[in-house]
């Protein structure tokens, strides 16, 4: 068993730039298992984080930064549950309570006590207040927010536990409205989450996907990932949608973009009766009044992350090769320069760091 030093990535002070620091290797206690760390995604609430001034965000520093993680269970607590030693898994990362009614159903992302652990600043999660996975090794508190992932390789299985978890509860928020004969639905952006939410969607429903980017190439990344009509968002793109639907609308928007142009276009083809998910945070805004601009029956919801009874849904559509995350591999060594590729757009599905 190692016991000697090993190195994360520590945010050390609130508005500058991650430190990659040698630290003591942790031992689990009571429940806690210890995770070798054989990929982390990179995500852009990572940059949020980074950039949060101080009293921004309920955390305290020190912390290792890493939401996305795989690896092997290395060691176990006395009190563990879960996989055992050698088992390679991915990290649920919403941490809750663990307790409340919410966190005992598996929506930890849906904490009843958030607001009490947000005031005495516990954390939202692995990287985000608590110590993540942009590291060697990585303690979690429990085996209960562990999947397995057999033989599905890290830098694949990392991305499923955020940008995987969110666009298949995304897509779980509005499933009960995809299930009408003839049912469309639009994938507003294609980036990380996007085009998963895409292969989520063909493997899991019967409906028409159309998605609408800004880009040619997300276009063409999501007619890969099995969207039935792809357009570039333009002036008349409601109406070019309208008419893939034949005229009545969709059933669902899914807005991975959250902007004012995508709240724009959402409500311009949304279907009477039908289901907005909004998961990016472009700062878009909607007025939710009577009379008022949206359809009738509009029903709209802010998704969070993801459940872990989803996660291990997640996994099993990976397993079977059903679900497969574009995702570009960094050495961890390289995490700065990797963090100005994010920031600069320069990064082509999700970028993973590995322990090098
Ligand atoms: C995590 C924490 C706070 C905001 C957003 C996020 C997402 O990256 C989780 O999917
Ligand atoms: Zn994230
Ligand atoms: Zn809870």
């Amino acid at each position: 068993m190692s016991t000697g030093r090993t190195r994360a990535l520590r945010l050390t002070g609130w508005g500058g730039p991650p430190v990659l620091t040698g630290t003591a290797r942790p031992r689990p206690t009571g429940e806690e298992v210890l995770i070798q760390v054989e990929a982390a995604g990179l995500c852009r609430s990572d940059l949020h984080v980074i950039d949060a001034p101080p009293g921004t965000l309920p955390y305290r520093i020190p912390f290792t930064l890493g939401h996305e993680v795989a690896g092997r269970v290395v060691e176990r607590g006395p009190l563990a549950c879960g996989p055992a030693i050698g088992e390679r898994v991915v990290v649920y990362g919403p941490w809750g309570c663990g307790s409340c009614a919410r966190c005992a159903a598996g929506a930890e992302n849906y904490c009843d006590r958030r607001t009490l652990l947000d005031a005495d600043l516990v954390g939202t999660g692995a990287g985000l207040g608590r110590d993540g996975g942009m590291a060697d090794v990585m303690l979690v508190p429990s085996g209960r927010l562990l999947v397995p992932v057999g033989e599905l390789p890290s830098a694949r299985a990392a991305p499923l536990t955020d940008a995987g978890l969110t666009a298949y509860h995304a897509v779980s928020t509005v499933r009960h409205a995809l299930t009408v004969e003839g049912a469309s639905v639009v994938v507003l952006g294609l980036g990380g989450l996007g085009h998963l939410a895409v292969q989520i969607l063909r493997a899991t429903t019967e409906a028409q996907v159309l998605a609408v980017d800004v880009r040619e190439e997300a276009l063409a990344l999501a007619h890969e990932c099995g969207a039935h009509f792809g357009t570039l968002a333009r002036p008349d793109t409601a109406a070019v949608l309208r008419g893939r639907t034949g005229g009545v609308g969709a059933v669902a928007v899914l807005d991975f973009v959250g902007d004012p142009s995508t709240a724009r276009l959402a409500v311009d083809v949304l279907r009477p009766g039908g289901e907005l998910a909004v998961v990016g945070s472009g700062g878009g805004e909607l007025t939710v009044r009577k009379p008022g601009g949206l359809p009738p029956g509009t029903r709209i919801s802010l998704p969070f992350w993801g459940t872990l009874p989803e996660l291990e849904a997640v996994v099993a559509l990976a397993l079977k090769d059903a679900l497969k995350a574009r995702v570009e591999e960094f050495p961890l060594s390289e995490a700065a320069e990797v963090i100005a590729r994010l920031r600069s757009g320069e990064v082509r599905g999700r970028a993973v760091l590995i322990p090098d």
